[in-house]
């Protein structure tokens, strides 16, 4: 007896695509098979139970600099995930200026706390290198189970040199931990934008042709050299472009550990988004940006081949028509001053499924590869999380491929006031989300259960993918 069963879905598990029943105790995954028996029974014949979604890269109540603030706290954004088929997710902690690492996820997870959704785990943003960082916080921090961190090769602020890389590589290799990086040159950014702007070019679609697809091939090229240097593996979170993957596909080709990140926008949006009327190009504002049709079909391509092991929302979301948004003070002067990011957390997976799976780029597999299991697996969960499959939790999602309708803001639970995907049209959504055997979300909305999302204490990177 079970306490509940998902009966007749086809079911996506690690090795099969078939139709059986999910037999669910206790938050777990307990049989799968035919005739199942339990207390609660949902009917699923014509739809699809894939594993719930990880998006392991957003962006929640991050600090953005003064008077700029996110469009989604953890109620909000974790809501939207679920609605968007997610059942964990990981954001990032930064900390404010002079907090120590340590304090900063003490002061972090205190948000999280009765306000999340789904499950979560905790990235650090590394972007200091003095010897209480390096030798006492992160340390402490990568053996508490937050293993994984990102660090930055542009945004003043934030960005480490090369010897800091290392430094910050060389505690990640002592402890087992995944590095993350945002690859862009920022000198090369700096010099583009000040020519730029001493020309009078300050319109948003500037944002774009001051980060050319060169200085983000560099950086990766430059990232993964160093990776090898201090003997890591590294993923390269947002690749946004072939010549980016083609470097990463080299250094592959001569044994490189890198993993390798994409997101809908690199799939679906242009760099002609930016230069829509008015300040609506601000909307499209996000690092790296979106490039042209010639990239797209490049990532599409990755994404075929098997290139990608992620794909990721980058859940970054300012509201718009808003001051301590993307109408930021001197955003209107210069692209320099919008804050960088967009909204997409609950249409990542729409998106896909409608462009991947359903005109026949991927597999149901492959879809459940590159949104939940590698997830887990590069990031420390996948004793629990990423597959369905007999002792994994009960995270699952019910899509229905056939549910034809737009994306559109007014659908949405994010905290932002737009959605860069307006209007576009998609099919396949999920219908349900399960978090460990609990409905959480049913026909897009959530089902008013409190939120009961747990951090997850999480493993070293499994990179044997
Ligand atoms: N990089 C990210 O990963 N997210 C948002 C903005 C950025 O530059
Ligand atoms: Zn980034
Ligand atoms: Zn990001």
């Amino acid at each position: 007896m079970h306490d509940l069963v998902i009966r007749g879905a086809r079911v996506v598990t690690g090795t099969d695509v078939a139709q059986m029943d999910i037999g669910i105790l206790d938050g777990r995954i307990a049989t799968l098979g035919e005739g199942l028996v339990g207390a609660e029974v949902v009917e699923a014949a014509g739809l699809i139970a894939m594993p719930g979604g990880i998006d392991s890269h957003v962006h929640i109540s991050q600090p953005s600099g003064p008077g700029i603030e996110m469009a989604d706290d953890f109620a909000s954004a974790s809501a939207a995930a679920a609605c968007g088929g997610n059942t964990t997710i990981l954001p990032f902690c930064l900390p404010e200026e002079g907090q120590s690492l340590r304090a900063a996820m003490a002061v972090y997870l205190a948000k999280a706390e009765g306000q999340c959704h789904v499950d979560f785990g905790v990235h650090l943003i590394v972007h200091r290198t003095d010897a209480q960082t390096l030798g006492q916080d992160l340390p402490a921090l990568l053996e508490a189970g937050h293993t994984s961190f990102k660090v930055f090769m542009t945004y003043k602020g934030l960005a480490l040199s090369d010897r800091q890389i290392l430094d910050v590589m060389a505690v990640a290799e002592r402890h087992g931990a995944m590095v993350m990086v945002h690859a862009e040159n920022e000198d090369a950014i700096e010099f583009l934008r000040d020519r730029a702007e001493s020309s009078g070019q300050i319109a948003p679609l500037y944002h774009a042709n001051t980060r050319p697809v060169a200085v983000e091939r560099e950086a990766v090229h430059r990232a993964i050299t160093l990776a090898e240097i201090a003997r890591v593996p590294l993923t390269i979170v947002h690749v946004s472009n072939g010549e980016a993957l083609d470097e990463i596909r080299r250094a592959r080709a001569r044994g490189a550990q890198v993993f390798a990140e994409t997101c809908p926008q690199y799939l679906t949006l242009t760099a002609a988004d930016l230069d829509r009327s008015g300040f609506e190009g601000a909307k499209y504002v996000c690092s790296p940006p979106p490039r042209d049709e010639a990239e797209q079909r490049a990532c599409w391509a990755g994404i075929e081949r098997g290139d990608f092991e992620l794909y990721s929302s980058d859940h970054c979301p300012f509201r718009f028509a808003d001051p301590a948004g993307k109408d930021a003070p001197g955003a209107r002067a210069s692209f320099r001053n919008i804050p960088n990011g967009i909204p997409g957390i609950e249409t990542r997976l729409p998106i896909l499924f409608s462009e991947g799976v359903g005109k026949g780029r991927i597999s149901l597999q492959r879809f459940a590869q590159i949104t939940a299991t590698n997830h887990a697996r590069l990031y420390g969960l996948a004793a629990r999380k990423g597959s369905i499959r007999v002792g994994a939790d009960a995270d699952i999602v019910l899509w229905d491929p056939n549910l034809c309708r737009p994306i559109r803001q007014a659908d949405l639970h994010h905290g932002a006031d737009y959605t860069p995907w307006e209007g576009f049209e998609v099919t396949g959504w999920p219908v349900a989300t399960f978090l460990r055997g609990h409905a959480i979300m049913r026909d897009g909305e959530l089902t008013g259960r409190a939120p009961a999302g747990r951090l997850q204490q999480r493993a070293t990177p499994d990179t044997l993918l």
